[in-house]
């Protein structure tokens, strides 16, 4: 399998649930500006959409989306425990996270990464702190987002909530959800994932 990926966007999600799982993924770095990719393809060619992640199978098939591909690659790995079993309730748990962190989250950044006017960026800040204040909430009971066990929802939420660092928002009011970065942040396969792609220098991407 390869993963279409560019340096700290939103595919390192799936490329930490291949860590986290052991499964083998070929990496192929993406310009998302010019939507060239480091092994010199047209990145238009491979994914009309022109959005990383992007997982080529082996068979040729494509599937793209975040919230589909984690649960794909984690599906390749039944004990890893990083997804409930389909059909469960606490698979569509993991779902009903998986939603709110491409809807709210994921997009809610969408405007911080934009040419958007003050008043713009003003009203995505509110928003977004207003999801921020929930998972504070929430995680004052739970180390993860499914209570003890780390599943692609965090892969997913870690991601996106990592480029609070490259906005600069100030997230003092949320200690609980600074200390979940921190230990999601802090697991050997999460590392080796933003290792991989070059963040663990400082860098971030979205
Ligand atoms: N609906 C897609 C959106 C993916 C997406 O927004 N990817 C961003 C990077 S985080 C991207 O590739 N943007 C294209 C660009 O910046 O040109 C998903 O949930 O996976």
């Amino acid at each position: 399998m390869k993963l279409y990926y560019s340096a700290g966007a939103c595919s390192l999600a799936p490329h930490i649930v291949a860590s986290e799982a052991g499964l083998s993924l070929e990496l192929d770095k993406v310009n998302l500006t010019t939507k060239t990719t480091a092994s010199g393809r047209d990145f238009l060619s491979v994914n009309p959409k022109g959005d990383v992640p992007a997982l080529m199978l082996d068979n040729g098939e494509l599937l793209t989306e975040a919230s589909v591909v984690v649960q794909f690659l984690a599906d390749q790995a039944p004990g890893s425990g990083l997804i409930p079993r389909c059909g469960s309730l606490e698979r569509f748990q993991v779902q009903e996270w998986l939603a709110f962190v491409a809807s709210d989250l994921h997009k809610g950044f969408g405007p911080l990464w934009m040419p958007v006017s003050e008043e713009c960026r003003r009203m995505a800040l509110k928003l977004l702190h207003g999801h921020f204040a929930f998972l504070n909430l929430t995680l004052e009971s739970r180390a993860y987002l499914m209570g003890g066990t780390f599943t692609v929802a965090d892969a997913y939420a870690f991601t996106i909530l990592n480029w609070c660092r490259f906005h600069k928002i100030d997230l003092t009011a949320y200690p609980r959800m600074v200390a979940y970065m921190e230990r999601v942040g802090s697991r050997p396969k999460v590392r080796k994932a933003m290792e991989d792609e070059g963040l663990l220098a400082g860098g971030c991407g979205g």
